[in-house]
Order: C-alpha cells, then structure tokens, then sequence
C-alpha cells in the first residue's frame, strides 16, 4: 500500500506514521509513505497558497493551482488517475466496511485541508471519495487522514503479526467485544468469571457471545438493531465444506455452517428472521442429485436476506434447462421469504473470498 498525503504540515504525518506498528510497517516495506507539502508548489514568491473567499466571510480558502500541481505530480508518479480522498467534516462518516474497501487499493492519496476549505473546482476535477472520520470539528484533515491510514493499513498483509491479526474483528458481527481477563486470578477481592477457568471452549465461547451481546445492548443499542447472524448453508462436495467455513469465519466470528449433505439435517425444518443472513452454495452435485428443490426445502426466512453461490453453469447457464431450474428455486426461495439479494458464480468464492464478504456486507 502507498500512501500519498496532501498537506500544509507533513511533519503531523510523518510523526505519528513511523511510530509503533505503523512505523515498523515502514521500515519493512508493507506500507510506502509520502507526504508532499502544498506549499511547494506555490507559484508566490512567498509561498502564500491561500486566499480570502469570493462572496465574504471569515477564514482563508486554499487555492486550486498549488493543490493541482501537487496532485498532478503524485498522479504523474504513479501513472494513473489514483483513489484520491479529501478528508473533510461534511462527508460520510468512515467505518470498517469502507477501511476494508479501501485497504483493496494499491495507492492512496489524501488531501487535508485546514483553514475554511479548499477552492470547490479542484476538488470537482481529483477527488474521488469525500471522507468525515465523525461528527465533532478539528483544526485541519491531518488527523483524519492519520485515522485513516492507520485503519487501512491493519489489512494490509504484513502490517500486523498473526496475533495482532484482524481476522476476527469486534465490528465485524457489528457486536461489541467480550470482557479480557489475565492474571491475577483475585484483584482488589474481584475474580475471574468461573467459566473461563473451566478449559470448556465451547462453553467459553457461549459465554463471551452472551457477554457481547449483553455488552452491546448496554452501550451500543444502535449496533443491536443493525447485527446480523450468518448460517451458511451448503450442499454438493467436500470442497463446498471447507468454502462454506471459511467464508463464514471471513464474515461473522459467530456464524453458523449447515450441512445439507446430512439427510438428518435435511430433514428438520430451518426458521430464520430478517436479522439472519442465509448463505446458501452448492456446486454440480445439487443439480445432479436433489433435482431442484429437495435440499433447501426445509428452510424459512421472514424477509431474510440470502445471497447464493450456484455452481457456475447454473450462474451463466444458457441451456434452457439449467436456466428454469433457477428461476425454480428463486422462485421458491422467494415465495418462502427470503429476499435474494445476488447470486455469485460458486468459482469466484474460493479467488476472492475476502471481496465476496465484503460484497455482502454492503447490505
Ligand atoms: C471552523 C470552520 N468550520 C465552519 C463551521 C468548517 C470546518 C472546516 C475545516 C471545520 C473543520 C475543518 C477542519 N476539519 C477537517 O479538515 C476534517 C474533519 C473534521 O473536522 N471532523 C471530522 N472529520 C474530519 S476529516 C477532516
């Protein structure tokens, strides 16, 4: 990842990035960093690179030659018109699905202003995303960008050692995290909760679910509302077993895997609501053996958002055939509440299982 930052103090930058985990991702070589000073290219002879505002009012704006001219020579640099973000209060507000989004990009360039603002005709022509880090006033994007690089740069590969890792984000089922415990077993007459001593791990995880939960209810009700629990649910191969599981690892740290090869489980009757996210795949198998519907007969949902993953002859399926099976089962689906939200050819799950989960989690 290359980070190009845009910027009257590049000393605010350069800083903060080369401390702690971002700085030993600088040295090693898993994040580029360049800061370029607006003030460089100044066409003044003192330098100055702001003006008052056209129509009045208090504050300086930034004007567009000398932010052009920077622009240009980092787009020159790397060759094509870049992902270009101008950190500013009146924007949407950054959340980990878009820092994830972003961390997908080979470079970055941010623009910071400070002052009243920069002239609105150069940010028309370079800026592709305007980006708000919340809803309180700073003195400049400085900070913003500094937010967002070192957000980004936690999905970068290398940026974080397998323990650091952000697998298994606390935003990731948009419930906050469980409570930590280490030693001392009794502090200020306090113990650790029983449980966590016990060694039962499926017992533990229960109880860090409940605790999160709990702990969302409490401090975040607005997260509540909007979490989701993921079932993926596969039928066909073996292959689709291992798919099925790390797709939904990718997406919830407590989904749930269903096997439909299991005559047992096909047998017992599925409900999910709309906070359910229903995950279904299934390769050639399905199509060869259940004749359509058989296999995910048995589930309901009430409004509940589904996205499928079909084999990919199903998925672009030309011959009449394969093409009326789908629209059975959608039809089907459909009927029985569930909101088909897109469905995938099952081949581009395995290349781009990451980009997959992030496509889902745009709903
Ligand atoms: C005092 C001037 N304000 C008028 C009410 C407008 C204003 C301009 C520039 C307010 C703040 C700033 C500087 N802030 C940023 O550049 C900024 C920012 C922020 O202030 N809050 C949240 N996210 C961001 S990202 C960049």
């Amino acid at each position: 990842m290359n980070y190009h930052v845009l910027t009257l103090f590049p000393e605010m930058i350069d800083r903060a990035a080369h401390t702690s985990i971002l700085g030993r991702a600088l040295k090693n070589g898993c994040i580029h960093l360049e800061t370029t000073n607006i003030r460089d290219y100044s066409a003044d002879k003192h330098m100055r690179v702001d003006d008052y505002p056209y129509g009045g009012g208090a504050g300086m704006v930034i004007e567009a030659e000398p932010l052009y001219r920077a622009y240009s020579a980092v787009k020159n640099k790397i060759g094509h018109k870049p992902r270009t973000i101008y950190l500013t209060p009146q924007a949407k507000v950054l959340n980990q699905t878009m820092v994830e989004e972003l961390a997908l990009e080979e470079d970055l360039v941010m623009i910071c202003g400070h002052y009243e603002g920069i002239d609105e005709r150069v940010l028309d022509e370079v800026v592709t995303d305007y980006i708000s880090i919340g809803d309180y006033v700073l003195t400049g994007g400085e900070l913003g960008a500094m937010v967002l690089i070192d957000a980004v740069s936690r999905f970068v590969p290398g940026v974080l050692s397998n323990e650091e890792s952000a697998q298994f984000e606390s935003l990731q089922d948009n419930l906050l995290e469980y409570p930590h415990y280490t030693r001392p077993e009794i502090w200020h007459e306090k113990k650790v909760p029983e449980i966590l001593l016990s060694g039962d791990h499926k017992k533990i995880e229960e109880w860090r679910h409940e605790r999160s939960i709990e702990r969302t209810k409490e401090r975040r009700p607005d997260l509540l509302r909007q979490s989701m629990k993921v079932h993926c649910a596969f039928y066909g191969k073996d292959a689709l077993r291992e798919m099925a599981g790390k797709l939904c690892q990718t997406l919830s740290q407590y989904g749930e895997v269903i096997d439909f090869n299991r005559k047992k489980l096909r047998k017992q009757k599925y409900y999910f609501d709309s906070q359910d996210l229903v995950v279904l795949l299934a390769d050639e198998q399905f199509e060869k053996d259940a004749g359509v519907p058989e296999t995910f007969t048995n589930i309901y949902g009430k409004d509940t958002p589904c996205f499928i993953f079909w084999s990919d002859s199903f998925v672009h399926g030309i011959e009449s055939e394969q093409t009326k099976q789908t629209d059975k089962i959608q039809r089907l689906l459909d009927k029985r509440g569930f909101l088909i939200k897109k469905i995938y050819p099952l081949s581009t799950i395995e290349s781009s299982c990451k980009e997959t989960a992030l496509e889902i989690r745009k709903i």
